[in-house]
């Protein structure tokens, strides 16, 4: 008899419980999470409980279930599915998202969604009462991280949703052996989801007491009467928000980025890099570049081992958006889901009448008719303000295993990570930053690049698109202590480190007088390729006012080289020219932001953003509104 027996919350969880299910939860032998378990039973109230193991038989038992419960349906190849989020609940909703924090954190988080924890809780909690009535829940165990390594996160979460669970089943590493074995039992992040009241269709309709709220104290995340992805997953958006908190406390760091390899086979290199960007500007098709190395699209913890800058991949698989993926500009992608036999949910695109999985900017013919997150669609179909609704939603996606594409890197399984050389943020806009530009040194980057990163709004969060919003570090919705803190934390990372990596910025948006896009989507190859070679001494550079850009020549070669296309210098010029107004405004802005989000962010911070826009200043007088690549000199 294990002493949990003797626990309080061990006859509930004995009635509530299969005997094996039981067994599975007292064999982990960690009191904490049996009370964890005990406590949102108790609240919640679900009918029944399942707990999971690593074992194939219940990540078989969490996608059957998921079918048999309608919350996923099987589509025409084998092993494919579909799942449906409500019209509402199709993207994260920032407005619903709360971090809980002590009161006097309150007031230096503006911005970040801070709400004082006790009122929080009292709110949340009322909420979940009951709410799994009626319901089986699931208690599954994952790892952040490789497992039994200096990057692991443990993580538990319970859940009444059986696509949460298939998700995260093919997202995250299983952790039950983990659990067992780790060296603090006590150690691990918690989550409470469930998606409340369902209608007919399956989908939470309490959409009013949606409510995403992270406690930040206790390292536990409390997901309501929601059922999208990123508002339900405990291990992606929700524990990288407690792992970011508990990364500025104990100073490394998570951020949201890919990380891969580039790999200059002529030279038999591998050079890893991450990158930031915000959602919808190009991160997973930059982290799968033909011909390249994936180790991972979206979250990247980063550790000092040994006085190397090394990463991870947080995730074991990819909720993708499947948007614009097409055999042209994504083709492996395109290929991993074209595929049958392979386990991949699709989520709020159309399925046809064929039972196939139509999606915008799929490149191929798509039905008049069919099911989508509206429920039965046809062309021409309208929502109830009129607006036309089309056959698929901007942000649908695609989840699958890591592992099934043909480039993953093989790296992303070591325990020790990546020795990380580069550091990519790539924002958006049409008319300001350059293509690629490297950063003087890491806090010029840090406080000039990453700081200042810009995005037009996109479909990942309910709200407006196309909105000009700062960025910083791509990571703004998941910050979750004072902004000024997570620069410093930044900052201070490489105190040593032999050797940080370089960093640099791209633009992949820049549009000409005619409202164009000035390059081809597969250009970012070359300007990849560009960072690689500058990192290992091989290419030249032009000095520019906030950093160095390439040269023409350079560029005409490996355009030639990577694309077989000739690189006209006018299309550099233009390309690479400074555009002073355009910058002079956005510093502005960053300043403002600052102003207004980092309270307590240190002056010397504002110092470099209030000199840089004076520097910009004076160089207007001197070179004019615009500075060609080539003429600007220090
Ligand atoms: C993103 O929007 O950055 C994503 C998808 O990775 S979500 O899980 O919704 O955050
Ligand atoms: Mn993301």
């Amino acid at each position: 008899m294990s002493d949990l027996d003797k626990n309080r919350y061990a006859p509930l969880l004995k009635e509530k419980m299969s005997p094996e299910s039981y067994l599975k939860l007292t064999a982990l032998d960690n009191l904490k999470l049996f009370e964890f378990v005990g406590e949102y039973v108790e609240l919640c109230q679900p009918d029944s409980v399942y707990m999971c193991d690593d074992s194939d038989e219940d990540a078989e038992y969490l996608r059957n279930t998921a079918l048999e419960l309608k919350e996923e349906k099987k589509l025409a190849k084998e092993g494919h599915t579909i799942h449906y989020d409500g019209f509402f609940d199709q993207g994260r909703a920032p407005g619903a998202t709360k971090n809980l924090v002590p009161k006097d954190r309150v007031a230096r988080m503006p911005g970040l969604q801070p709400l004082e924890r006790e009122e929080g809780l009292a709110e949340v909690l009322g909420i979940l009462k009951g709410i799994m009535k009626g319901k089986q829940a699931v208690v599954k165990l994952s790892c952040e991280g490789p497992t039994h390594s200096p990057f692991s996160v443990a993580c538990a979460q319970i859940s009444d949703s059986f696509y949460v669970c298939h998700s995260e089943e093919l997202l995250y590493r299983r952790g039950y052996e983990h659990f067992k074995s780790m060296e603090d039992k006590d150690k691990f992040f918690r989550f409470v989801h469930s998606a409340g009241k369902l209608d007919e269709n399956g989908n939470s309709v309490d959409l009013d007491k949606r409510r995403i709220y992270q406690d930040l104290e206790d390292y536990i995340v409390f997901s309501a009467n929601n059922q999208y992805a990123g508002n339900s997953v405990g291990l992606k958006k929700h524990s990288m928000r407690l792992a970011i908190n508990l990364s500025g406390r104990e100073g490394w760091l998570c951020e949201h980025m890919f990380v891969m390899s580039i790999l200059d086979d002529k030279r038999g290199r591998k050079t890893h890099f991450c990158g930031a960007f915000p959602s919808a500007c190009g991160k997973t098709s930059t982290a799968m570049l033909p011909g390249e190395k994936i180790i991972g699209d979206d979250i990247a913890y980063f550790r000092n081992i040994n006085g190397e800058f090394r990463a991870v991949n947080v995730e074991n698989g990819i909720f993708g958006i499947i948007k614009d993926v097409n055999a042209e500009d994504d083709p492996l992608i395109f290929k991993t889901l074209m595929t049958p036999g392979k386990e991949i949910i699709f989520s709020n695109v159309l399925t046809g009448p064929d039972n196939q999985p139509y999606w915008l900017g799929m490149g191929v013919d798509i039905p008049k008719e069919g099911w989508n997150f509206s429920g039965p669609w046809h062309e021409g179909k309208t929502d109830a303000k009129g607006n036309p609704i089309s056959f698929a939603h901007s942000n649908a996606r695609y989840t699958l295993r890591l592992w099934y594409l043909e480039n993953i890197d093989a790296a992303y399984e070591d325990k020790n990570g990546v020795n990380v050389q580069g550091i990519i943020y790539g924002g958006r806009d049409s008319d300001t930053s350059v293509p690629i530009e490297e950063a003087p040194d890491w806090k010029s980057g840090i406080l000039v690049k990453a700081c200042t990163l810009e995005s037009e709004t996109t479909s990942a969060t309910i709200g407006k698109e196309g909105v000009l919003a700062p960025q910083p570090m791509a990571n703004l919705d998941f910050i979750s202590y004072p902004i000024g803190d997570y620069i410093a934390n930044n900052i201070r990372f490489v105190q040593g480190i032999k050797k940080a990596p370089r960093i640099y910025t791209v633009n992949y948006f820049l549009k000409g007088k005619d409202g164009e896009f000035l390059t081809s989507k597969l250009a970012k190859k070359v300007w990849l390729h560009w960072a690689e070679r500058r990192i290992h001494g091989e290419a030249n550079a032009h000095r520019a006012p906030l950093g160095f850009i390439p040269v023409y020549e350079d560029l005409r070669e490996m355009f030639r080289e990577y694309l077989e296309e000739d690189f006209s210098r006018e299309v550099y010029d233009e390309l690479f020219k400074f555009r002073v107004d355009p910058w002079i405004a956005k510093i502005h802005r960053a300043i403002r932001f600052y102003e207004r989000m980092a309270p307590d962010c240190p002056e010397e911070y504002f110092n470099v953003w209030h000199s840089l826009a004076h520097k910009l200043e004076m160089l207007k007088g001197k070179y004019g509104p615009s500075i060609a690549p080539g003429a600007y000199s220090e």
